[in-house]
């Protein structure tokens, strides 16, 4: 079983050795990559986020221990990504402009790489023009943005209004997630779906893609 205390103790602490050592510790034990990311990684980072909250501690701190849990995910990701179907779909996903928050992001990749789609990520801060281009340029069945940010939460409304301009809303699906992203706001910005976690994002993908061939 992950340790839960321990695994919080190096994450805070910034110990990236120390944290992928205690992932690959818990996956040898027979831990799934699915327990040690919800028992273990998320909720020591969401510890992280509530000190931050509190003004216990700073950005840079945050920083680091937001490192560190990527030195975790390193570890899971290649396990997560295993699929042995061929690609069940395209996906072009980015935190949208202005956000360069990008954990969350990274969490939904890994689980739909997992579930066999094929992910085009454009990063961090990604324009409504980048994703754009990128739905020009891969033909995606689904375009997914993630915000974490209040401020940046009119940028996902900015690209839907975009894809809808250039023609494209009816060739592609618009997923909208992260933290201030509620169900009634995706509704309200015209997007064609929301998903409070990154196992809901794959069910929602699945979800358009069997729509899509009915
Ligand atoms: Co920032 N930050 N941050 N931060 N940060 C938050 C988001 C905040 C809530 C902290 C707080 O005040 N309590 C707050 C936002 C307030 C608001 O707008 N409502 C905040 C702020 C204010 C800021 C800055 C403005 C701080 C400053 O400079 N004064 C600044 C902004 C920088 C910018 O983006 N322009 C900033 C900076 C940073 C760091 C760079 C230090 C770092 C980011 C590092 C990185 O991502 N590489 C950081 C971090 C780490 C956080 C917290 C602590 C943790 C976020 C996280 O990664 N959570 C966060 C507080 C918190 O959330 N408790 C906070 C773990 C991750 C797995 O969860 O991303 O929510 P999350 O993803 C979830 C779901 O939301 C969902 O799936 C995941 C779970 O399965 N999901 C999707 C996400 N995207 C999805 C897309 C989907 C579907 C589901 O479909 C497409």
């Amino acid at each position: 079983m992950v340790d839960q205390e321990m695994l919080y103790a190096f994450l805070s602490q910034g110990k990236m050795d120390e944290v992928k050592k205690l992932t690959q510790k818990a996956l040898q034990e027979g831990d799934s990559p699915e327990v040690i990311l919800n028992q273990g990684l998320i909720p020591a980072m969401e510890k992280i986020g509530a000190r931050f909250k509190n003004g216990d501690i700073y950005i840079p701190e945050v920083l680091i221990a937001a490192r560190a849990m990527h030195a975790g995910m390193d570890v899971l990701k290649p396990i997560l990504s295993k699929s042995n179907t061929p690609m069940a779909g395209k996906i072009v996903i980015g935190t949208v402009k202005g956000d360069l928050h990008d954990i969350g992001k990274n969490l939904v990749i890994m689980l739909l790489e997992g579930g066999g789609f094929e992910v085009v990520d454009l990063g961090v801060d990604v324009s409504s023009e980048t994703f754009l281009r990128a739905v020009d340029q891969h033909h995606p069945h689904v375009v997914a943005m993630s915000a974490l940010l209040t401020t940046t939460l009119p940028e996902m409304k900015k690209t839907i209004d975009a894809l809808k301009q250039a023609g494209l809303k009816g060739r592609v699906k618009t997923l909208v997630g992260g933290a201030p992203v509620t169900e009634k706001f995706a509704r309200e910005i015209g997007a064609d779906g929301y998903a409070p976690d990154a196992a809901s994002a794959v069910d929602k993908v699945k979800q358009f893609i069997a729509d899509e061939s009915h």
